[in-house]
């Protein structure tokens, strides 16, 4: 439950987004309403994006060496002061200006995660591959923890801090995203939506693995339900979030 925005850390994990970065983080710095600070967790970047980062007297650059998506937004969200954590891309494709939804949302609605979804956009900007395995991931996890999602890979989101700190998450790559939906549905954790819009990646190559990710996130919802406990909340979790919706 989130009542109050006293600090939102705002997460953003690059490798070699130099292209993209300064772009994102004075978007956000310009358009967050709230009080903030912008963190930066870079993958020792060769392409200059460290250079940008360090250039601007606003974020926080953190290096964290070691390889995965998961592992940069750990390491940041272990850095974070706020009570609220947004974590997001460097990598251009998300619209950062609809950050205050996201927050506005959450108070609103008393929320324990926002995620901006780009299944609405009227531009139908996301490549047909990655539409259709976030689609078929989306319905599963919806169907097996019964949530209402419509975006489940989208990494564009508002987290509570203190509930992050409860769920304990062991993937490191790109399937870290689900993990943390799998976790919050069994912990009772509420999650909705707000619209946002997609962009195609201008710069930069993508480091989405298809079909290695794919396994690891079918692999993170399967495995949730091995817990006996998921099917016992499952109700419970359905009426909470339906009436939040
Ligand atoms: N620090 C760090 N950041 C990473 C790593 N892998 C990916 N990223 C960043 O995490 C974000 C997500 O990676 P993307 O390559 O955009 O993956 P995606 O969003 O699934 O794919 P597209 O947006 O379609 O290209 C981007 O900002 C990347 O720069 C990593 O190993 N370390
Ligand atoms: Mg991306």
């Amino acid at each position: 439950m989130t009542s109050k925005v006293e600090l939102v850390s705002v997460v953003i994990p690059t490798l070699n987004e130099a292209g993209n970065i300064l772009d994102a983080v004075t978007t956000i710095y310009k358009e967050l309403e709230y009080p903030k600070e912008i963190i930066v967790v870079d993958g020792n970047s060769t392409d200059g994006t460290i250079e940008i980062v360090k250039d601007t007297s606003f974020c926080k650059l953190i290096i964290e060496p070691r390889r995965g998506y998961g592992v940069a937004l750990k390491t940041g969200m272990k850095n974070a002061k706020g009570n609220i954590i947004v974590m997001v891309d460097g990598d251009g494709t998300y619209e950062v200006k609809h950050i205050n939804r996201l927050l506005d949302m959450m108070i609103q609605k008393d929320a324990d995660m926002v995620l901006a979804t780009r299944m609405y956009d009227p531009n139908k900007a996301m490549g047909f591959m990655n539409f259709v395995g976030n689609k078929v991931i989306t319905f599963c996890f919806d169907f097996f923890y019964s949530q209402f999602l419509s975006d489940t890979q989208s990494g564009f989101r508002a987290i509570s801090h203190e509930a992050i700190d409860k769920v304990k998450l062991n993937e490191g790559d790109m399937a870290y995203a689900t993990e943390m939906l799998v976790k919050f549905a069994k912990e009772g954790y509420s999650m909705i939506e707000v619209p946002t819009t997609y962009k195609a990646r201008k710069y930069g190559k993508t480091k989405l693995k298809k079909f290695k990710s794919g396994i690891e996130i079918f692999n993170t919802i399967f495995r949730g339900l091995l817990d006996a406990d998921m099917v016992r909340k499952n109700e419970e979790v359905w009426q909470k979030n339906w009436f939040k919706r």
